[in-house]
């Protein structure tokens, strides 16, 4: 099978840290492909960015549809774009927020989560509680360090990313999840020196993609994933009209 990681930021860097979390995850007979749009923004830490990366995204599945792509992740903690895609796609489409919480509340009664700036604690609380975690997440914390940090060897990145798991772990959390894909490597380090489950949101949803395809289960065509009806698009979105229903 063939399942297609899409970091939509356009940091090819992290496209490529988040290929490596995404293979380790997946099985040896499982071709896993990590991509990133040529538009759109470096990171995704704000609202503005995060509309500004879907185009982008969306232009990635199309392709993969093209490729004969059997399952997608989308590689960004804010799930950008999540709900388009699965209209957009044949076999499933995963969100790292949404596969870290199940695999989180696999394994833990209760869970936090440790994400980059302080101005996306809040969109990681709303998809908390959009996918029906809200009690069980005891806490949302933010490290104040950028996205493109993360994979700066210099910064001060591990250290207080580990501070920040002790600190929801004595909050109450049994399980800790790491909201954001820049931070998949440092999951299993993590979870070795804390003792507890830290979660990497990328292997989570590697995993459940190859699950779902095993199970022959696609994303449903009917209802609120059918295909976008034909609609002319004007101007720099042209390009994204779509030429009719998926089959
Ligand atoms: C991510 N931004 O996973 C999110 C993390 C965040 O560019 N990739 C990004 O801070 O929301």
């Amino acid at each position: 099978m063939h399942v297609r990681v899409v970091n939509p930021n356009t940091s090819v860097g992290m496209t490529r840290s988040i290929g490596i979390a995404a293979r380790a995850a997946a099985s040896p007979s499982t071709r896993v492909t990590a991509v990133n749009p040529t538009m759109g923004p470096a990171s995704i830490e704000s609202h503005y960015e995060e509309a500004l990366a879907v185009p982008g995204l969306l232009e990635q599945i199309a392709l993969g549809e093209r490729d004969g792509v059997d399952a997608y992740v989308v590689a960004c903690f804010g799930d950008p774009g999540l709900d388009a895609a699965r209209e957009l796609a044949r076999g499933p489409v995963i969100g790292i927020a949404e596969a870290a919480f199940h695999a989180a509340s696999f394994v833990a009664r209760r869970f936090g989560v440790v994400t980059t700036l302080g101005r996306t604690t809040g969109r990681a609380r709303e998809l908390v509680d959009r996918y029906g975690f809200g009690p069980a997440c005891v806490e949302v914390r933010a490290c104040e360090i950028a996205v493109l940090e993360l994979d700066d060897p210099a910064s001060e990145a591990r250290r207080v990313v580990a501070d920040e798991c002790r600190a929801v772990f004595a909050a109450g959390a049994d399980a800790v999840v790491l909201g954001c894909a820049g931070m998949a490597d440092l999951c299993h380090d993590l979870s070795g020196e804390l003792g507890a489950p830290v979660v990497d949101g990328v292997g989570a949803a590697t995993a459940f993609a190859e699950s779902l395809v095993r199970l022959r289960l696609r994303t449903s065509t009917r209802g609120e994933s059918a295909a976008p009806p034909r609609k002319d698009f004007a101007g720099l979105l042209a390009p994204f009209s779509l030429a009719g229903a998926r089959v």
